[in-house]
């Protein structure tokens, strides 16, 4: 059996510097050992793919990302697996348990199918991977390995971890009690301007030191045409996932501001995320919603933002800061900010995709950051 303290020193020493997931019980004394190390954070996520998104931002940053899931959560990362880690080369080390191993301890009929499939699941989305061996010397050089290989490779490794590979822990308190309570901005105020518009405005007030990820579709192809900054990422996919790549680039980069530019749509299919940001509270991410009512890249097929308060959501959530603007307005002060932008549907007439590659974009964005 393994003893985590040692394992978890093992990726601390070859770079791992944040780890992420949603637990299972075969990885319990792992996290357990996680959050009780002093110099590792333990990021809860509330979804797997919000964990990849996360560890995917420590990347971009200069951190390297270990990810934690059940099987069963590989299904709830599919999508940034696939269009967010590849197309970027973002390379991480992926956990995931292996509930239901054919021929493995007896497991609960939930498990049987993913259990079975779970390897062929890695080799469709291309991840290499390897168990986990049982011996602990043996495991320590699988984790060395993987860590080395995924860095140089530029891509996300996974192990697969049966049951009962770690030695017990001692357990860790509950998490942090935080209180809730931000003021609420005035109830909705109508749209003024577009995307384009606020857009142009957010541009004139940014810095160099002011950082910029962008959600899929129509906001990063805006943001390129107005204007094409190296502290630029326009996702392309992982829709939903803007705000989590922003909580790990904002751990990772501390000394900057990060500006998320999500769309209802896009923060509607992953909302759960905002519990992890309100809980984490970094104090240099502004969360800012344009919010066309509509889903308005595909065709403008309307969101059911008009009869929520996202307002509301994100206070409940834990965002100690919440404001609604119709144009961009100066922002001070350093605490984790939420921004409801309503804004009218409308886009110039023709929209160029970005030139460079996602992988250009990544790597110009981290050279940009000295890495
Ligand atoms: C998982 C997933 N489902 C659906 C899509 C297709 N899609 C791309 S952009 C988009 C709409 C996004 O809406 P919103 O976030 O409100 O931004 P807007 O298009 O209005 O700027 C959709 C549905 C996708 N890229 N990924």
């Amino acid at each position: 059996m393994i003893d985590p303290v040692s394992w978890v020193e093992t990726a601390r020493n070859e770079g791992a510097t944040l780890w992420t997931g949603v637990p299972c019980s075969y990885l319990t004394p792992l996290i357990d050992c996680v959050i009780a190390h002093p110099q590792l954070a333990y990021v809860p996520a509330a979804n797997e793919g919000d964990a990849v998104a996360i560890a995917a931002g420590a990347w971009l940053g200069g951190g390297l990302g270990v990810t934690l899931m059940q099987n069963s959560g590989l299904g709830n990362a599919v999508n940034p697996l696939t269009s967010l880690l590849q197309p970027f080369a973002i390379p991480m080390l992926l956990l995931v348990t292996w509930r239901g191993q054919p021929g493995g301890p007896a497991d609960e009929p939930q498990h049987q199918l993913m259990g079975q499939i779970t390897p062929g699941l890695l080799d469709l989305m291309e991840i290499p991977w390897e168990i986990l061996p049982e011996e602990a010397e043996e495991a320590r050089l699988c984790l060395q390995n993987q860590l080395r290989m995924l860095r140089q490779q530029g891509r996300c490794r996974a192990l697969i971890i049966p049951k009962g590979r770690f030695q017990a822990h001692p357990p860790t308190p509950p998490l942090e009690k935080k209180p809730v309570g931000a003021i609420l901005p005035d109830p909705k105020v109508a749209a003024q301007l577009t995307r384009g518009q606020m857009l142009e405005g957010l541009l004139r007030q940014w810095g160099p030191n002011d950082l910029v990820v962008a959600t899929t579709g129509y906001t990063g192809r805006e943001l390129y045409a107005l204007q094409d900054r190296v502290q630029h990422l326009y996702l392309v996919g992982s829709m939903g996932c803007a705000c989590s790549v922003g909580l790990g680039l904002a751990l990772s980069r501390p000394d900057r501001k990060i500006w998320v530019l999500d769309g209802d749509g896009a923060l509607l299919m992953r909302m759960g995320a905002m519990t992890t940001l309100g809980w984490v509270r970094p104090p240099n991410l502004v969360h800012l919603v344009l919010d066309n009512a509509c889903h308005e890249s595909t065709g403008a097929q309307a969101t059911v933002s008009p009869s929520l308060d996202l307002c509301q959501v994100a206070a409940g959530c834990g965002y100690p800061r919440v404001l609604q603007w119709t144009r961009p307005e100066p922002l001070d002060g350093s605490q984790l900010t939420f921004i409801h932008c309503p804004i009218v549907p409308g886009i110039a007439q023709s929209l160029p995709r970005p030139q460079q590659t996602p992988a250009q974009v990544a790597a110009r964005f981290r050279q940009a950051l000295g890495l």
